[in-house]
């Protein structure tokens, strides 16, 4: 039988060129700009209010220990003159239309994983001329220039390393790791340093006495996903510093969703709302960053017995409070009640993005 050999161009390119990058202090770094009272500062982004988080700090707050998703009170203790600011998402989305404008100059392989971040594959650019790291400097003095803000780049051979590459020297920072130098730089990371590796998973990591990137690299492929499942041969790949992952411009965020199982099954409906308090609040700030509006709310619940069951609501013109969300949400949960068996978990998720025109507009 015969094959034809149908290798596609991109297959056959030897290298791609990868740029990550990522805004400092983004929501902060708004707030400064527009408020030259708030330069200097040590600011959080987020609600002051005790059950309030910070959505992010300021580089003038993090030496304090001040972090994204802490409790608010945690961080005014830490920070006594920490100053907080209101989310304004609108202005957010602003900066972040502006800064992928400049990106579509370079490339139409842009990857927006965030409002403040994208990967954008510049082979081509960057074969035409003018090396992928020229190309980093010149972003980064366009978004300088045009927006009033700092961002930091990361380039590299693919993703997983632009991204480390853009953190390495945040704020502000130009990153370069080579073809060269990758392997060895992911053996010096520590287990935690791995983007796609959460907390949980490091923690088990380290329970089988993977501390680093050499550790990692020392695993089999076997070992790994024996232990990690699907995520083995990612785990396995990356610590050999490969990752064929492309980056592709039409992958959008198809959900978002948080969901919480009770270390005592619920039965009473009083029960629901403070049960999952905080998972509204997970969510709310997640929907935030991905700055489009959705018009689908679903409801998860798992039943002790491991039976589960769906519920969803629609709304055209989309959910732009979180007082909605809310109130869609119980009222979905509400009929299940009181449920036929205890109630284990419980999730909430949000669909149906728009896909143009959606402004975001979120009430806090
Ligand atoms: P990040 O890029 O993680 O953080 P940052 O830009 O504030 O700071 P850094 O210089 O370290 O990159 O997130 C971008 C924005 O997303 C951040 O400004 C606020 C928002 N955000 C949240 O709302 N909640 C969160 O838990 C995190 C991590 C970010
Ligand atoms: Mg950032």
């Amino acid at each position: 039988m015969l094959y034809s050999a149908a290798v596609s161009p991109r297959e056959s390119l030897p290298v791609r060129r990868i740029i990550h990058i990522d805004m400092d202090a983004f929501y902060a770094a708004v707030e400064q700009r527009d408020d030259p009272t708030l330069r200097g500062k040590p600011i959080a982004v987020g609600s002051p209010r005790p059950r309030g988080v910070v959505l992010t700090a300021s580089y003038e707050a993090r030496p304090f220990g001040v972090r994204s998703a802490m409790p608010s009170a945690t961080a005014a203790r830490l920070c006594a003159a920490l100053i907080f600011v209101r989310p304004r998402f609108d202005a957010y989305k602003q900066v972040s239309r502006q800064v992928r404008a400049i990106f579509a100059r370079y490339t139409a392989l842009v990857q927006p994983l965030s409002l403040d971040e994208a990967y954008l594959d510049v082979t081509e650019a960057a074969e035409a001329g003018g090396s992928a790291t020229e190309i980093a400097r010149a972003i980064k003095a366009a978004i300088r220039a045009e927006t009033g803000l700092t961002a930091s780049a990361g380039v590299s051979y693919n993703k997983f390393l632009a991204k480390l590459a853009s953190d390495y020297r945040k704020p502000d920072g130009l990153f370069v790791i080579t073809p060269r130098q990758g392997p060895a730089f992911v053996e010096t990371l520590p287990i935690g340093a791995f983007h796609g590796v959460g907390p949980v998973t490091a923690r088990k990591m380290q329970s089988l006495g993977l501390h680093t990137g050499v550790d990692l690299k020392a695993a089999s492929l076997g070992f790994l996903t024996t232990h990690f499942g699907k995520a083995g041969a990612f785990y396995y790949a990356i610590a050999r510093a490969e990752d064929a992952r492309p980056v592709s411009p039409d992958r959008e965020t198809k959900s978002i969703g948080a969901e919480r199982t009770f270390e005592t099954d619920l039965t009473e409906w009083p029960d629901v709302g403070p049960a999952i308090a905080g998972l509204f609040e997970k969510l709310w700030e997640a929907y935030g960053r991905e700055g489009r509006l959705a018009r689908t709310v679903t409801v998860k619940i798992k039943y002790a017995d491991f039976r589960r069951a769906t519920r969803s609501r629609s709304v055209m013109e989309g959910i732009a409070a979180r007082a909605e969300l809310e109130r869609l949400s119980l009222e979905l949960l509400s009929r299940e009640f009181p449920p036929p068996v205890p109630v284990r978990l419980l999730g909430v998720s949000l669909s149906h993005f728009a896909t143009d025109g959606g402004q975001m507009s979120l009430g806090v």
